[in-house]
């Protein structure tokens, strides 16, 4: 039994997927309905913001009662409150499931729906929890904090370094990993840099028109003739419209004043100061670190952290990795931050 639980709660992240950039905020949701004889009756997922739930999606599929005494399969705790759709729970009790097997509780404190489940007299089991909330990371980090989720992008040398003492920077990476930089800006509601970023190399950071650049320029030290300016939705953090902590421009202000946008995900392309500054102050969710093979032993060169002195090993930041991806010449990793 526990091994069709895992086989069915993975079809649900696979499903939950495919709502991937048109659910934000809410979260990734897939659904499985087996029927008392354990064949599959309905599949569902969560499509897109507002729209139907995964499991009214996939309850809606049945014609009759043909899932009665059977088993839904769910990623995310069924939902009890009337929001811009009706309960889950209530279509499920009406459905007549004998069995709800979820992935995680659902943080949204509007959410009580396993107690109604319970109290139905359904049977609720849970399995591959710590992968249901690592699939619903941003949801949970959006809900909890009511702060975007940042990921911050760097390109190093295998000695951590994104510049030489001169300032040379170009190029690092080579074509692939820079085109996979693109990509993955897509993912992102928001690319965020700062004025330094935007003098020193002018890039464009090419987005889709939808999307927002956040520049964070204290002193309003670029203007409109720097190419980040010629597409994209602008938001400038400078001090007329962000508090100044220790002089400078309150980090997380300016990632709350980017919720309010309905900004959920933001993407960092930035230099050492800012990444650092971000790091210390525990605002980054996730890195994503492309290293080319190559080691610039230039001791005044860049880091791609840069913002403090660290005294003790034990006082580094400790992330996990939970992806390594080789491209062409160069690696990706992917880690999330441990709080
Ligand atoms: C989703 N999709 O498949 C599930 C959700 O505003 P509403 O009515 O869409 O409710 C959103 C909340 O419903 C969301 O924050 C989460 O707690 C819960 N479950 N939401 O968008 C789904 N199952
Ligand atoms: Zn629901």
């Amino acid at each position: 039994m526990a091994e069709n639980d895992e086989k069915y709660m993975k079809m649900c992240f696979a499903l939950a997927k495919k709502g991937a950039g048109k659910v934000a905020p809410n979260p990734l949701v897939g659904c499985v309905v087996l029927d008392k004889k354990g064949n599959i009756a309905a599949k569902g997922y969560h499509k897109k913001y507002g729209q139907n739930h995964a499991e009214r999606d996939a309850l809606l599929k049945l014609k009759n009662n043909e899932a009665e005494g059977g088993t839904l399969y769910v990623n995310l705790e069924p939902c009890s409150h009337y929001g811009k759709t009706p309960p889950c729970v209530d279509l499920i009790i009406e459905r007549k499931i004998a069995r709800v097997v979820i992935g995680m509780k659902d943080v949204n404190p509007a959410v009580d729906g396993i107690s109604k489940l319970k109290k139905a007299g359904i049977k609720v089991d849970f399995i591959l929890e710590k992968e249901a909330e690592f699939l619903n990371r941003r949801f949970i980090k959006t809900m909890t904090r009511k702060l975007p989720y940042v990921v911050l992008k760097t390109a190093t040398t295998m000695d951590g370094k994104i510049a030489s003492h001169t300032g040379s920077s170009k190029w690092i990476t080579r074509e692939e990993a820079r085109k996979l930089v693109y990509k993955m800006r897509k993912e992102f509601d928001c690319i965020l840099t700062s004025s330094n970023t935007v003098l020193a190399d002018n890039p464009a950071m090419e987005t889709t028109s939808n999307q927002w650049k956040c520049i964070l320029d204290k002193d309003l030290r670029t203007d409109k003739t720097f190419r980040i300016y010629s597409q994209g939705k602008i938001y400038i953090a400078s001090k007329e419209n962000t508090p100044l902590k220790n002089g400078k421009l309150d980090l997380e202000s300016v990632l709350r004043e980017l919720y309010k946008l309905e900004i959920y995900s933001v993407f960092v392309e930035c230099g050492g100061t800012l990444a650092g500054a971000l790091l210390k102050q525990g605002l980054i969710d996730e890195v994503y670190q492309f290293i080319a093979p190559k080691i610039l032993n230039d001791n005044s060169g860049l880091s791609c952290f840069s913002n403090d002195k660290t005294d003790e090993i034990s006082q580094a930041k400790p992330l996990r990795f939970y992806e390594i991806r080789k491209l062409g010449e160069d690696v990706l990793l992917k880690a999330l931050c441990i709080k």
